[in-house]
């Protein structure tokens, strides 16, 4: 399929040699790096180089799958939940995470890629969902701290998404980040309520479940910048507007106070306060668990991906039903 985008496709240089680029080509990246120098917003027709629209394939495909394979630790507590209140928005709070999946998938497709062509990456491990949804939920008090760090730290990072320079992305973002606010709230009124209305062992259980899901969160944020090999060509070109390292910085200053708030504490004795900094100063962050968690090694990778690849592989009969159909209705419409 040709499209703009690839218009500006760098061609593959042969071994030894300098890469043949055309003059139209070098033009062509100009006009691009101009308009993302202006502020402009890049729309799905617009002429881009080909590694910005693989770059934000990858991400936004990724963010999608994070959104779908996020359902399922939560899933696991919807006939669990200890009121029906609870439960109603519990099963609201994992409906709109489907919901971000498909608006993140559609913006991902405007790309010119195919939701089959995403899903199978995901399943032969070729692309990654967020190292967080690989660590099981334990108790009740793991859904209010979900909805509490978890979810206070993809807003923290996906506010700035906003403004990302891909239109199709920034939009989809807006709304995702107005229902991600929710979902913090929501965790951090169910914490509240078991650390002030609840019993000692109720307390106990929070307290476990933040010593749990404290690291993990914060290794959400992704590598520190100096290890992150995506972050400085994504800077430049408006995808990300801030590095890892700084969210992470503004994710860990909001939560401690809000800790404090709530009578929890994370199991951190580094985390104290800078007064040079104005900022918390944090202990050494275990790298080596992210990445192996990244691997596909961590307590729960085998059991998600398990679960997509059922899911994907028991709805065939709905896609094909689906096609079928439209593709009745087209031949009704033709006929017609
Ligand atoms: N887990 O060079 P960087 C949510 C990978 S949504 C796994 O820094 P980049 C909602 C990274 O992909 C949560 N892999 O990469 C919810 C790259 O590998 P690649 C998801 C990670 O892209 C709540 C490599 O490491 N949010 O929680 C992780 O510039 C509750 C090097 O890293 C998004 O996806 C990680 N944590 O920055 C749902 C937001 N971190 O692709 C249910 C959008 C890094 O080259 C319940 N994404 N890697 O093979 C982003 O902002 C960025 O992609 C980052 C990574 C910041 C995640």
């Amino acid at each position: 399929m040709y499209t703009q985008a690839m218009d500006t496709q760098r061609p593959q240089a042969a071994p030894g040699r300098q890469p043949q680029v055309s003059a139209e080509t070098v033009q062509a990246e100009q006009r691009f790096e101009a308009r993302i120098a202006a502020g402009e917003f890049i729309e799905a027709k617009d002429p881009m180089p080909e590694h910005y629209r693989k770059t934000l394939v990858r991400q936004i495909s990724q963010h999608a799958h994070s959104e779908v394979v996020g359902m399922l630790p939560e899933g696991n507590w919807i006939t669990r939940a200890p009121t029906l209140k609870r439960k109603a928005i519990l099963l609201a709070k994992i409906q709109d995470e489907a919901g971000h999946g498909l608006y993140l998938y559609a913006a991902a497709e405007t790309l010119g890629t195919s939701r089959g062509d995403m899903t199978d990456a995901l399943l032969d491990g070729r692309a990654k969902y967020s190292s967080i949804f690989n660590y099981p939920t334990l108790t009740w008090a793991d859904m209010g701290t979900i909805g509490w760090l978890v979810d206070g730290a993809a807003i923290m990072n996906q506010v700035p998404l906003c403004r990302c320079s891909y239109a199709p992305y920034a939009r989809a973002m807006v709304r995702i980040c107005r229902e991600e606010s929710f979902h913090q709230r929501q965790g951090y009124e169910a914490l509240l309520t078991m650390m002030r209305q609840g019993t000692e062992a109720q307390r106990a259980m929070v307290q476990d479940a933040v010593n749990r899901w404290w690291w993990p969160s914060i290794m959400m944020f992704g590598p520190p910048d100096e290890q992150s090999p995506n972050t400085a060509q994504s800077m430049r070109w408006g995808i990300k507007r801030i590095s890892n390292d700084a969210l992470r910085q503004k994710f860990i200053d909001a939560a401690v106070a809000q800790a404090r708030e709530l009578g929890v504490s994370f199991p951190d004795p580094g985390l104290v306060w800078n007064e040079a900094r104005q900022q918390h100063d944090h202990g050494p962050i275990d790298w080596a668990e992210f990445w192996r968690v990244v691997g596909g090694d961590g307590p729960c990778n085998q059991e998600r991906l398990g679960a997509r690849r059922k899911a994907w592989e028991e709805g065939a009969w709905v896609r094909e039903a689906a096609l079928a159909h439209a593709a009745k209705r087209d031949a009704l419409a033709q006929a017609a």
